[in-house]
Formats: C-alpha cells, structure tokens, sequence
C-alpha cells in the first residue's frame, strides 16, 4: 500500500522541487514564513540542465540561498531527511524523473503536477509508487496543503488569497477533491463555514491518479487533528463509491460532508465530457446524481446543492463544538507577508523615485520607440540616419534640410586618411593585436582640440563673439590678446591655395538651405583676417560644421534660443566628429586585419633621442638648456 501516514506533512517537512520553478518556489517559501515554519520546506531544486549552482530567493524580507543540483541523486546524499519531491517534469519527462525519484529510499511522497500524463505511464507509476511504499499525489494538480506546515507548490494561489483562506494555520477539517481550483473554492468555504482546513489534497482530475479519495480519506480518518472530512467527488468514474462503503462499513466514523459536482450533466442530451479526464460518465453508476445518493445512503451528509454545502459544514461544525469533539482554537495574529515589490507597484500601493531617467527611447511596449516614434513610422518615413539622429539626439523631428544637412556632416567626416592622429592610433592598435572595439576606442581617445574635437569650441566661441557685436578683426585681437587658438581655425595641410573641398561643401550646402547663417558668414569674415596672417590659418571642417550648426539650431524653428544654445554649451557637436569618424576608424581597423598587418615598431631614425651624458648632468638641474644633451 502506498505511504497513508497520517504525518506525510508536518511542519518539518523538507522537499525537492524537480524543475526550474521558481515561482513556485518562492509560494512554498512565503508560505513557510508565514506559518512560523523553522527552516524552509524547499531544500533543493533538481534540474538536470544548467550544471550546479544556487538561486536566491526571499525569507520573508530576507534573502536566502537554494542549491540547484542536477541529479535525484546528489540532491538526496546532501539532504538525507528530505522525503517529498514535488515534480513539475512535463508530461513528456515525468514518467523518467517519477521512477528516478521513486528509486530513491527515502522519498516517501511525490506530487506529479504535468496534465497530459499518458494513462498508461500513468499507470506503471501507480504500481511502482504502491511497490515502493510512494503515496503519488496527481499527475495534473496543484497538489494540497497543511495549513501551518506545508504547502505542494501553486497549491492556495496568491498569499493574499492564503491568508483570506486563514491557511497559515490549522483547522479541523480535511477534504479531498480531484481539481485544483476547486480546492481553492474549498479553502475559502471551509475558512468561512469552519474553524478552516486541517489538511487539503487535490488529487488531480485524471483517469489514474496515483493517490484517490479513499487513500487520502482514510489518512485523515486515521489522524486525531481531522475532526470533519469534505469529499469533492465529480461526475464520471466509481472512486466515490469506495467512501460510502467505508462508511457502511465503520472505516470512515468521522462525519463526512460529501458533494459530487457534475450534477447539470442531465440538463445535456448528449453525453459530456467535463474539464477532467476523468469527468466522463460512461454508466449511469458512474453520474454525480447516483453518488450523491449513495454517500447520502451511506450516511454522509450531502447538501441538496452545491450552495448548501457551507451551510451543511457550518451545522456539523458547530454540532462538533458542542459536543466537544472540536475545541476552538485562539485565532492568532493575522501574518504579514512582504509583497513582492513588482506586484506591489502593479496593485498601486508602492512608489518609488526612480534611478535614472530616460527621456529620448523606450523599449518597454511592444514596440521600440525613438522619441515617442515607432520604429515601423521611422521606416515607414523613411527618415533616414539623419532623422533617427534628430529623434534621439535633439527629441524631435528636425526640417528634412537639418536632417540631410546632419548625413552630410557624417559623410564628410568619415574619414580623412591613414595619417590623421585617430586613424595612425587605430592601425597602430590594430597592428598590435587587439580586437575592433579597442582599436576604435584608441582612435576616437586621440579626439580633442587639436584633432576633430573643436567643433563645440568653435561654436561657443564664434556666436558669443557674434552675439557680443565683437568685429571679426576684434575677435582675433582679443583671441590673441588672451593667447588663445580660435578653435575651428587653422588645418595641418589645408589652406587657402589648398582649399578643403569638405568646408567648400559645406558652404555651398549652408548657403543653398538654410534660412540664415550669420555665423558662417561671421566666421568666414574672420577666416579672411586669419589666412592673411598665414596661408593655413582657414575655417577648417571642424570650424565649418561647428558654426554651421549653430545657424541650424537658430533658425530651423525647432529650438527656442535657450535650447539652442544649451545644446551648443552641453558638447553636442563634436559628437557629430566623433560619429562620422568611427566609420573611417572601423574601416582602418578592418582594412588593417585584412592586410595581415604584423605589429608595428616606430623606426628610430624617426625619433630624436636625446639622452643625458651623466646623473651630474641631471643633478646639475641643466636639463631645460638641450645643450648638455647628446642629441642623435
Ligand atoms: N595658429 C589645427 O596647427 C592646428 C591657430 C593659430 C590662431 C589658430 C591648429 C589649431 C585650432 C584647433 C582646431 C581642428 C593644430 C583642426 C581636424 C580634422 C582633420 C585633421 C586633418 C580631419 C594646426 C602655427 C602658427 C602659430 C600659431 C598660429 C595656428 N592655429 N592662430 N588660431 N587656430 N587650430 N582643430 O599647422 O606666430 O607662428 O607662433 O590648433 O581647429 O582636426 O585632416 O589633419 O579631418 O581629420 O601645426 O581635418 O591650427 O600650426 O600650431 O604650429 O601654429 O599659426 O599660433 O603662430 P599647425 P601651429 P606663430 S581640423
């Protein structure tokens, strides 16, 4: 016979959960906490995928740690008191695991929660679990629980729905029922009818449970702390019949209420079947109607409906309170159980300040937005590089002139050969062995006033002398004056008689779209004072893009002039550098893969040395002059 020990759960109880479920787990948890339980009633999860390892999870407000193991085996060795597995394999696996674990000596009880069970599997595990002494709870149920000391995983929904059924603690009456959320209907019933549940099984609505009726009936009958039996029988099968002999027959003595829902399978013409199974009558035996009698013929009490059964309950209970078969107990203190913060935010009843702030995208939704446009709209308007940049750098939609204006400057910036600082850093990095991403990182380090990083400079400087009525003539006076670079002006190799074609573009596009450009035009008059000075001292493509930016964010019409300048004071614009020049950078990087290029060494020819002759020279502190220096 199977295991029908009136103690198959108490509240040391200690539990495998077969399966990644956690879940699952973390109810099992909750509800351990708030039954006062020691220790958990989860030891381990088995999992025979993802090799050994542990998961977090909540003890009360607590974090606490479960091993996951891979094997029954290793999992029981480690925990020897542990005698119950709740096994969530699917339909497909369960048959293997159920063996597996059956195989183990110590494991006294296993709740099987797969539906699809195949019968005959079903089958060969019922007689191997009464071999082997198992008491198999299902296969498709949630399980049961012990109010105060164990709970089958889902058993009992949410823990709100735990604490209304007063499950954190025992009453005196036990039932059994084949469904799962009939058992819950049960909970609620019996917490309402009664003192509340003792002990509850859902023994799973299939053909072939592993445990029926009369094995969890006769367990309770057996066990002193279950005063009343509830019997939730169902049209189809003859399991039923087994209660009301037992009660014939003097095994059953405690008063059983009894109800077999199923009973408008009449009202049909044709035979149904309901959601179980199971829930088949194949003979008129074998019909909630012809079972209600016969428990009622046995001596159950079995209400005229399904709505009278709390009141049939509340009169048997109160009868046994006077009779004193029932003393009731204080009602303790009502637990509290942290809720999930998520859960919590989803029901309203938390905020909290957020860490971050996100203004420009969102990926929640279904769908990927960039500043409020869904991804679909920036194909389906084919906005282009120019447009996305618009969205999620400035948050709006920019005049498709901006927009083209914004690609231009990516094109033109792309690159401009091997020689420039960026790109040697990125061959040289290349060359050395690494990978793209720090071979582009190396490039883009080198940006900076000098090289590529003087577009903000440039903005900053040009329109505050602009906007301060400054001359252009003044502007480079006073730029000299506090010895400062105008930054935008100047290129190694650029000049006036080798005009860069990139700032020519530039111009010509400015000229051509924008509604006005007072500060290239401004710059452009400072260009003429600067080159007069000295041949390379041009508006350079750093200079060009930098004022022709700050035209665009003045007269575009989507900026007011605080937002304008903001952007131009935060380093918007040599972003715009730095994005068009990783494409030369990466294209550097792969060229150089390409080529197999071995790492490269400086040649020393190319390096003057000039090395003190002696320590007396560099403790003569002589070491600014050069002359006392071997030069090479
Ligand atoms: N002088 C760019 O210098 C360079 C002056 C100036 C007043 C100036 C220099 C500079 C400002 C920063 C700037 C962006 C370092 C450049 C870029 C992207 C690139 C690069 C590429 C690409 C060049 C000689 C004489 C001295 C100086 C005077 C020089 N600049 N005066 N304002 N701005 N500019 N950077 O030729 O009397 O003889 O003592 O710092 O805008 O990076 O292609 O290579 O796409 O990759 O080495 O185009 O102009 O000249 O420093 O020897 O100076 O001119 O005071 O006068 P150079 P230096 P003096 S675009």
């Amino acid at each position: 016979s199977p295991n029908l020990s009136t103690d198959t759960f108490h509240n040391e109880t200690r539990s495998f959960i077969y399966g990644m479920q956690p879940r699952a787990i973390q109810g099992m948890l909750d509800f351990d906490y708030m039954c006062k339980r020691n220790r958990p009633s989860v030891a381990a999860m088995i999992y025979p995928f993802g090799g050994h390892h542990v998961q977090k999870f909540y003890w009360g407000t607590k974090e606490t740690l479960l091993p996951v193991y891979t094997t029954v085996e290793e999992a029981c060795k480690r925990f020897p008191d542990v005698n119950v597995v709740c096994n969530f394999a699917s339909f497909r696996s369960v048959y293997e695991s159920t063996m597996d674990i059956m195989s183990h000596q110590q494991i006294k009880t296993v709740a099987i929660i797969a539906e699809g069970v195949p019968e005959k599997r079903a089958r060969q595990l019922l007689v191997a679990a009464k071999k082997r002494g198992v008491l198999i709870i299902g296969p498709a149920t949630v399980g049961g629980i012990k109010p105060g000391c164990f709970k089958i995983g889902n058993t009992g929904g949410m823990m709100d729905n735990i604490v209304s059924s007063k499950l954190y603690r025992a009453g005196s009456v036990a039932y059994v029922s084949k469904s799962g959320g009939m058992s819950n209907e049960l909970n609620n019933i019996i917490a309402r009818a009664t003192d509340g549940v003792y002990e509850g099984v859902a023994i799973g609505g299939d053909r072939y449970p592993g445990s029926t009726f009369i094995d969890h009936m006769l367990r309770f009958q057996n066990d002193p702390n279950a005063k009343i039996l509830v019997l939730l029988g169902e049209v189809g099968g003859v399991e039923e019949y087994h209660i009301s002999k037992a009660i014939k027959e003097g095994k059953i003595t405690k008063p059983v209420v009894a109800w077999c829902i199923g009973t408008c399978s009449k009202m049909f013409t044709t035979d149904v079947q309901f959601g179980h199974a199971g829930s088949f009558a194949d003979s008129i035996i074998e019909t909630a109607e012809a079972k209600n009698k016969a428990l009622a013929d046995s001596g159950a009490h079995v209400p005229k409906t399904f709505e009278d059964l709390p009141a049939v309950l509340t009169e048997i209970y109160e009868s046994s309170v006077k009779s004193g078969v029932i003393v009731p107990k204080p009602e303790p203190e009502q637990p509290k159980i942290p809720i999930d913060y998520a859960w919590a935010q989803e029901l309203g009843l938390v905020r909290k300040p957020a860490s971050f702030i996100s203004t420009i995208c969102d990926d929640r939704g279904q769908e990927l937005s960039y500043a409020g446009m869904a991804i679909t709209d920036v194909f389906k308007d084919d906005i282009g590089v120019g447009g996305v940049l618009s969205l999620l750098w400035f948050k709006r939609r920019l005049p498709s002139w901006a927009a083209k204006f914004i690609e231009m400057v990516l094109e033109l910036t792309a690159d401009h050969g091997p020689a420039v600082s960026g790109a040697h850093n990125t061959i040289v990095t290349a060359r050395a062995g690494k990978d793209l991403i720090s071979s582009l990182v190396a490039g883009l380090l080198t940006i900076g006033e000098r090289f590529g990083g003087a577009l903000d400079g440039a903005a900053q400087l040009f329109s505050a002398a602009y906007d301060a009525g400054n001359t252009p003539q003044e502007f480079v006076d006073n730029m000299r004056k506090s010895h400062q670079l105008i930054l935008g002006i100047g290129h190694k190799i650029k000049s006036r008689t080798n005009p860069d074609l990139r700032v020519e573009i530039i111009k010509n596009f400015v000229t051509a779209n924008f509604p006005s450009y007072e500060t290239l035009k401004y710059a452009l008059e400072v260009e003429k004072i600067t080159t007069s000075k000295k041949d390379n001292l041009i508006l350079n493509v750093d200079g060009a893009v930098g004022v022709a930016f700050v035209d665009l964010l003045r007269s575009c019409g989507a900026f007011n002039r605080e937002e304008a300048e903001e952007y131009i004071k935060i380093g918007t614009l040599n972003g715009l550098f730095v994005l068009g020049r990783s494409i030369g950078f990466i294209g550097h990087y792969l060229d150089q893969k390409r080529l197999k290029q071995g790492l490269y060494r400086h040649p020393w020819d190319d390096i003057s040395y000039m090395i003190p002759e002696s320590q007396d020279q560099i403790n003569g502190g002589d070491l600014g002059s050069g002359r006392t220096f071997v030069e090479s």
